[in-house]
């Protein structure tokens, strides 16, 4: 329905709305953004236009890009989260056109490739029509709470449809086997949901007679008369809870007892993790191209999936030990790293095990060098058979669940999870589509190094398939008020020439969860925590490493080192803009006077970076502290500390009363924030991305635009002129970090999440038509073949 511009501005505001629209349609751009608007606005307001301007301001700031296209503005108006509108203005009607995706999409692509002229006709990709089924969410502000939904919808079914519904929980309950062993229910002695209430009602009746100490033996005994086998608890207690929560959900279900019911059941015993590119290994690795946070990521929840799998496996009453497989890639030149090992076992566990399988060329020969993220997808079809038949051979059957890791693990999760018939989690660490300004509309200028066609395909596919999806913070779904989320931007957008996506994802279908991660507490705790840190030699030794000692790993030696440090570790991505913090911390002579800068990143010499971007950036180093000569103010580590080590480096920041700063461009989410925040470092944090959500602005840390240098520097340099008249502040600053850290940010609680949406969504899964399922999958499979492998294999041609 067409509307009018009233709806949205005041009218007497209006004529300078009318007039701002018009210097838009003059203006050189013919595409722009929101920050070109906002620009625009600014620059367009005089003083005495600012009584007019506020319902301007409101709508503005709503809209996320603009085209000028045929005398009429186009304008993407975000009215909610998730939810975008596209209208047409031409500056002189009041009426507001409203556009469809596809003709905006059309529009677009020709403003971008005006030479493919009006016969091309470029490939549409919409999804909308799979998403027919299961519950569909209404509020965004529920976007990212899935399993909550999820549940709802389900109890109302069972509320509902009590004989459909009911049958379908029990023939779930009778058909549930792990290892082999069947557990739960016998379907000989309890042949449907009738005699499944009535066996309820004769065992917890047994149950309430039993007084505490009867030996369990015998409680299990009478159960299996019942027909209950093993599963439903390790005690009488907890067996007796958890058939009452059964009788609960068959009787009168609400969300939380089906939930808890379905928490308590023991589904998940062996977890495959897939992260194929990067070197992924225990030493040696952090800090090398494309590897990163994942590698820390991985490692710590499979260590702590270990642990909650263990107890919650025993408290269902089984004497099973989980088993967790690391699926990687084999990098025969190793260059001192283990990537070379087939099977390495993680430190500290029982039977959590990196698996790694070679990438396989054309003519069958293993390759042997690292290849980069963005160019690894020719190789992961036949990764996925491989690894098919590893994994089998490892677990001596199919895992419980897969979890796929970034672009390429998530890819090939898909792939395992549809030959093997097990639930796929997804998460994505960071999308590149977000990262890269413009790698969809510009795709082209950018396919030689990054090859995005092939990447955003592979997302499409995997976000679609994926049973569930767990994401580190709910903006990287639905973004903020101001910025799109990174699955936002998949909603849609055109590739110019290759493919208009109209429909790429269902934001509001209820597969999405934010489940944060956490640290390994173990090495990352409070600087006061004085009992648990390394000796003092250890300290001391470490210090001279960061602080004083020259050699071939270190730059800069530092006039005052008593000056407290600003410090920063990350790889050396641009993305991650460490160049950004030294130019800024170049340009403060304030801040130079009250602080040292300490950054812990890559190598220190170009030509040992086999990574462009990377070598790129080393060279931007030197130029920069040349032009400011940061010589006497700047240490440089060029190498990699061992994880016990890095630990430690944090807290000796914070003896020295330093800060962290975290500069990216933009961060998916950052885990180095939670490391400093867990030990004690007062932390300042790129307001674009993840950390956001992380701290709380001027609470827990402080957020910092790493665009504006001057933004930065004032807030650090204004910090520490506050900490030298209140000394309190800086205390105030890192406790009320750590305590937001250990509060939200750790791995149990992940671990606990994550295995109770796997039951949920593993349930969920179950009881869905194939037919709903297979709909997408076949679509899915057909991009896969037709599209993505066919795009994928030319980058060896
Ligand atoms: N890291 C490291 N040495 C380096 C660079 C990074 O140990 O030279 C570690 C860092 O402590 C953190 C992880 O690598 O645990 C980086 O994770 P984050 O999420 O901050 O960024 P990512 O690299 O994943 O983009
Ligand atoms: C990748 C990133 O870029 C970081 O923002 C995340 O913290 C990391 O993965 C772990 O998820």
């Amino acid at each position: 329905m067409a509307k009018s511009l009233y709806s949205f501005i005041d009218e007497a505001d209006l004529p300078l709305f009318q007039k701002f629209i018009r210097e838009l349609l003059d203006s050189e751009k013919n595409i722009l953004l929101r920050n070109d608007i906002i620009r625009a606005f600014q620059t367009f307001l005089r003083e005495d236009d600012e009584e007019n301007s506020h319902s301007c301001w409101r709508f503005l700031r709503k809209v996320q890009e603009a085209l000028v296209w045929e005398g009429r503005l186009i304008m993407v108006y975000r009215h909610r989260r998730a939810n975008c509108r596209i209208f047409v203005l031409n500056g002189e009607d009041e009426a507001l056109g409203h556009l469809e995706i596809n003709d905006f999409l059309e529009i677009k692509e020709h403003l971008v490739r005006p030479d493919l002229g009006p016969l091309h006709r470029t490939m549409e990709i919409n999804l909308a029509s799979f998403y027919d089924y299961g519950p569909t969410l209404k509020d965004p502000q529920t976007i990212g709470k899935g399993i909550k939904h999820l549940n709802r919808y389900m109890s109302a079914r069972l509320a509902n449809q009590p004989e459909k519904w009911g049958q379908v929980l029990y023939e779930f309950l009778k058909l549930h086997q792990l290892h082999g062993v069947q557990l739960l229910l016998d379907g000989e002695v309890i042949r449907d949901t009738i005699e499944l209430e009535s066996a309820l009602e004769d065992i917890l009746d047994f149950l309430d007679r039993c007084d505490c100490d009867t030996r369990l033996e015998l409680i299990k005994k009478k159960l299996q008369r019942f027909g209950f086998l093993d599963g439903w608890g390790n005690s009488r207690n907890r067996i007796q809870e958890t058939l009452h929560l059964l009788q609960d959900t068959l009787e009168q279900p609400s969300e939380e007892t089906q939930e808890e019911l379905l928490a308590r059941i023991p589904m998940v015993s062996k977890v495959t993790m897939i992260s194929p590119h990067g070197w992924f290994g225990q030493d040696n690795v952090l800090g090398r191209p494309d590897t990163g946070g994942q590698v820390v990521y991985v490692l710590d929840q499979a260590k702590a999936m270990e642990k909650y799998l263990t107890a919650d496996l025993a408290l269902s009453g089984l004497e099973i030990s989980p088993k967790i497989l690391i699926v990687t890639r084999l990098i025969p030149e190793n260059e001192g790293t283990t990537s070379d090992q087939r099977l390495e076992r993680v430190r500290g566990t029982e039977n959590v095990w990196i698996l790694r399988v070679p990438f396989v060329d054309r003519a069958g020969c293993i390759v042997p060098h690292w290849i980069s993220r963005f160019k690894i997808w020719p190789y992961l079809d036949q990764f996925a058979e491989d690894v098919e038949g590893e994994i089998k051979l490892e677990l001596k059957g199919r895992p419980d669940l897969i979890i796929g890791n970034y672009s390429d693990g998530n890819l090939v999760a898909t792939r395992l999870s549809s030959k093997m018939g097990v639930i796929q989690c997804n998460i994505a660490h960071a999308l590149e589509k977000s990262k890269y300004l413009f790698s969809d509309l510009y795709w082209q200028d950018f396919e030689e190094d990054y090859h995005f066609s092939v990447q955003f395909m592979a997302d499409l596919i995997a976000m679609n398939l994926a049973n569930f999806i767990i994401s580190s913070t709910s903006q990287e779904i639905i973004g903020t008020e101001r910025s799109i989320g990174q699955y936002e931007s998949y909603q849609f957008f055109t590739m110019p020439g290759l493919m208009h996506v109209s429909n790429g994802i269902n934001l509001f279908h209820p597969r999405f969860n934010v489940i944060s991660p956490g640290v390994n507490t173990d090495i990352y705790f409070p600087y006061k925590e004085k009992k648990r840190r390394r000796s003092w030699q250890k300290i001391k030794s470490l210090a001279s490493v960061i602080f004083e000692q020259e050699d071939g790993d270190s730059f800069g030696s530092l006039d005052n080192p008593d000056l407290p440090p600003i410090f920063s570790i990350a790889r050396l991505d641009r993305i991650k803009n460490l160049t950004g913090l030294v130019e800024a911390y170049g340009k403060s002579e304030k801040l130079r006077a009250q602080a040292n800068l300490v950054i812990i990143a890559s190598v220190i010499d170009p030509d040992r970076s086999k990574d462009n971007e990377e070598a790129a950036e080393i060279s931007k180093m030197y130029e920069l502290i040349d032009r400011y000569d940061l010589r006497g103010s700047l240490r440089w580590i060029g190498k990699m500390l061992d994880s016990e080590d890095a630990g430690e480096v944090y807290r000796i920041m914070a003896d020295r009363r330093g800060v962290f700063v975290q500069p990216a461009l933009f961060e998916a989410f950052g885990l180095t924030i939670l490391e400093a925040m867990h030990s004690g470092l007062p932390v300042f944090a790129t307001q674009f991305g993840g950390p956001l959500e992380i701290i709380e602005n001027r609470e827990s840390g402080i957020l910092i635009n790493p665009t504006i240098h001057e933004d930065m520097t004032g807030k650090i340099s204004g910090f520490f002129e506050e900490c030298s008249d209140d000394p309190g502040l800086w205390q105030g600053y890192s406790q009320k970090g750590i305590t937001r850290a250990q509060t939200h940010f750790t791995w149990e609680l992940h671990c606990r999440n994550l295995t109770r949406l796997t039951k949920v969504y593993g349930f969920w899964r179950y009881s869905i038509s194939d037919k709903a399922k297979s709909r997408m999958a076949q679509y899915c499979h057909l991009l896969y073949h037709l599209f993505f492998q066919k795009r994928a294999n030319k980058l060896l041609e």
